[in-house]
């Protein structure tokens, strides 16, 4: 049975940040070390087993999307290549090898970037509400799932570890970085997510919506974070898309149905997954790395 990389531990590296899935070292006062590892969140819990080589699937899924991309926008990626690293991560290199990145430390805006081209999970929720997502007014009568008459803007607040993020209006954003800003932020998430899907659609698959966070670096707006991975996005397989309720998650869809077969009451501790499970969820992984990349090696 494979490994997963449940936790790094980089010596006397300061965390900087660690979310449910990733770890972020500051190497400088210019640079941080994002470090991808194996967990995974189900019912916004990280659960008790990771997924072998998910931090690495989705590491190598965000550089070929940074660099898809990089035409339309500049991204906080230095290198991925461990020999380029500082010599002082050396010892750290089984850690890190495929899944970790040097980025350029940016100053974060404090909204998700969030786009959505059709009607699901909180949009879904807020147009039942309201008929609008985030003051976005939709037509009336879509059902869940349906695709929306064009992508929206759907930005939200990040509230810090554990609670979903709050969905907030244009306005608020504007309140919070400056209208330039706002608008900036806007036009550049349409603009990556238009390219983006056209590309997923080529490869068979539904982009429905996807977040995205952006900071500054030398005055200059630029793509952080992940990007474009299952972890941050909704992938649907067009072929089975069926409108009219939800849709079944591309990659997690195997541990929230066992999750609900074992009644799990969704409090700490989260289970652990069988064997089985991690598997097919590997495999559900490594299928979207291939479909997306063309590629079949990490
Ligand atoms: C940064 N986050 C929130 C872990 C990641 N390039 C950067 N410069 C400065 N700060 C950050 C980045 C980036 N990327 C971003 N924290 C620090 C993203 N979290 C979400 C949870 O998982």
């Amino acid at each position: 049975m494979r490994n997963a990389l449940l936790e790094t531990s980089l010596g006397s590296l300061a965390l900087t940040a660690r979310g449910k899935v990733r770890d972020i070292y500051s190497l400088s006062e210019d640079e941080l070390l994002f470090v991808a590892t194996d967990r995974i969140s189900a019912f916004d819990h990280v659960l008790g087993s990771g997924i072998p080589d998910k931090g690495r699937i989705l590491t190598q899924l965000s550089l070929f999307w940074f660099d898809f991309l990089k035409d339309v926008v500049k991204n906080h990626v230095l290198t991925a290549d461990v020999a380029q690293f500082p010599s002082m991560l050396a010892p750290y290199t089984d850690q890190l090898e495929g899944r970790s990145m040097l980025v350029r430390r940016a100053t974060m805006f404090p909204v998700e970037c969030v786009v959505r081209a059709y009607l699901s999970g909180s949009g879904w929720k807020d147009y039942q509400a309201t008929g609008a997502v985030c003051g976005i007014a939709l037509p009336s009568g879509l059902r869940e799932s349906d695709r929306l008459p064009e992508p929206i803007f759907t930005p939200a607040a990040k509230i810090n570890t554990g609670g979903h993020d709050e969905n907030i209006s244009f306005e608020d954003v504007v309140a919070a970085v400056g209208a330039e800003n706002a608008n900036a932020l806007r036009k550049l998430t349409l603009d990556i997510f238009e390219k983006a899907s056209a590309h997923a659609e080529s490869r068979g698959l539904i982009l429905a919506d996807t977040k995205f966070e952006f900071g500054v670096v030398d005055g200059e707006i630029i793509l952080a974070d992940e990007v474009l991975t299952p972890d941050s996005s909704r992938y649907w397989p067009a072929e089975s898309y069926s409108p009219g309720g939800a849709q079944p998650s591309f990659d997690k869809q195997y541990v929230r149905d066992y999750l609900e077969s074992i009644r799990w009451n969704k409090q700490d501790p989260a289970p652990s997954l069988p064997e089985e499970i991690i598997e097919k969820t590997r495999a559900k992984y490594l299928e979207a790395f291939r479909l997306i990349t063309g590629r079949s090696e990490l």
